[in-house]
């Protein structure tokens, strides 16, 4: 029998990169989508394509939302998963700032209608439920590394969301015996990464002023240090976490951390360009050593209110039970990143040569 998964949130980075997983592993894949007044599918129509055209059709798409109680149970109803990953969120901190309530809303009640619908439908003992929690839970430094034991202490209303989430999955798998993980992830990235978060607005940005298509990148706080690894990696860890005999929760990360400033370093060394740091606070600027041009800008607009300074995992339970480790490591997510924005921007530079409509990026 193959079995069941339903993962919500398929649409965006990590739901990508965990249907291919899925399906490969043999799994029937159903994926909640957003209804949308653009298209929203992009990082999975290349599944959805190939699945169109084969004789076994495993991958199916349903719109829903994390805030829609009736809608999640009747779609559980119907696909009676063997596997839920709860990956849907809204998903950026700075946003959160912005949209408190929906953030908490989607985030943290939308898990709870999660475990809920398990409970009603009865499935308690069927469906095995993955949590996506994060470091951010770890917020204000309380220890170096975190790891599963270290003190939360939020510094966003996405990190308090995450937390009332994280607490009502620890809860329903004491109070009703669910199979149910919280995989507190460390940041990771990929070229599907969101082109708001920091590296992906990097790795854009630098492609761009590589081929001349945008001058400078303006960026918010220079000396955050986060544990970066790559999705891929990581969406593995969250599918062993599934498969033990026992529930629990598990830190994901690579053990590594460095700032966005040197995130911002490697970027442009990978398209040859030498960067040289002069003034110091929102004065602080980057200058092509070469060209002595300024190419990094501090923007006040992309600092918030209250940050999270560094971010250090401790992955040894997850090494240990799991038999996960990280495979790609920061130079090699950084070149990958880079050479897939080069050829975005080689994309758009044709069309703007050729009189076509391109992608506009705001710097
Ligand atoms: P993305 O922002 O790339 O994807 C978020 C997904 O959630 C998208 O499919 C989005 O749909 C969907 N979504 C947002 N709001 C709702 C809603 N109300 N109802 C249904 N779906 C919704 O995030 P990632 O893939 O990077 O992250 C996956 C999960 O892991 C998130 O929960 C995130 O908070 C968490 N996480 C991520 C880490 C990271 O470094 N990437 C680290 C730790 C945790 P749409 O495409 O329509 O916007
Ligand atoms: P984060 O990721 O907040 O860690 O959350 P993000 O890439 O947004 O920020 C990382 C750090 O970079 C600093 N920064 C900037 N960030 C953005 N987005 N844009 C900028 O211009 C900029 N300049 C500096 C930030 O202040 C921050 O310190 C991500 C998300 O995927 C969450 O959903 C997830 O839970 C955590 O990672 C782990």
């Amino acid at each position: 029998m193959r079995k069941i998964a339903l993962i919500t949130g398929i649409t965006g980075q990590d739901g990508s990169y965990l249907a291919e997983l899925l399906l490969n592993k043999g799994y029937i894949v159903h994926g909640l989508k957003r209804r949308s007044s653009t298209f929203n599918t992009i990082r999975i129509d290349n599944i959805y394509q190939e699945q169109l055209n084969s004789v076994d059709q495993r991958f199916f798409l349903h719109y829903g939302d994390l805030t829609d109680s009736t809608n999640l149970i009747r779609l559980i109803s119907e696909i009676q998963p063997d596997e839920i990953y709860n990956l849907a969120a809204q998903s950026h901190v700075q946003v959160s700032f912005e949209t408190p309530e929906y953030t908490a809303n989607a985030d943290g009640i939308g898990t709870l209608r999660l475990l809920e619908a398990i409970r009603i439908l009865k499935l308690t003992n069927k469906t095995r439920f993955y949590q996506a929690s994060t470091s951010e839970l770890y917020g204000l430094v309380q220890e170096i590394p975190q790891r599963e034991t270290t003190p939360f202490y939020p510094r966003s209303p996405y990190a308090a969301a995450k937390l009332y989430a994280y607490w009502i999955t620890v809860n329903y798998r004491e109070a009703y015996n669910i199979y149910a993980c919280n995989g507190i992830l460390f940041n990771h990235e990929s070229p599907l990464r969101g082109e708001t978060f920091v590296t992906r607005k990097i790795t854009r940005s630098v492609s761009r002023i590589k081929l001349g298509l945008q001058q400078s990148l303006s960026l918010g706080n220079l000396d955050a240090k986060r544990d970066w690894g790559h999705a891929k990696d990581y969406v593995e860890a969250m599918w062993k976490m599934l498969q033990q005999d026992e529930p629990e929760d598990y830190v994901v990360a690579t053990g590594q951390t460095v700032a966005v400033r040197e995130f911002v370093q490697l970027a442009f060394e990978e398209v040859g360009i030498n960067i040289e740091w002069r003034g110091t606070g929102i004065e602080e600027h980057g200058i092509n050593r070469d060209t002595g041009e300024i190419i990094v800008k501090i923007d006040p607009k992309c600092f918030r209110p209250t940050e999270v300074d560094l971010l250090l995992g401790d992955p040894t339970k997850a090494q240990n039970k799991l038999n996960w480790k990280p495979q790609i490591g920061l130079t090699q997510l950084v070149r990958e990143m880079i050479h897939a924005d080069l050829e975005l921007t080689t994309r758009d530079l044709l069309c703007k040569d050729n009189g076509f409509p391109y992608y506009h990026f705001s710097e």
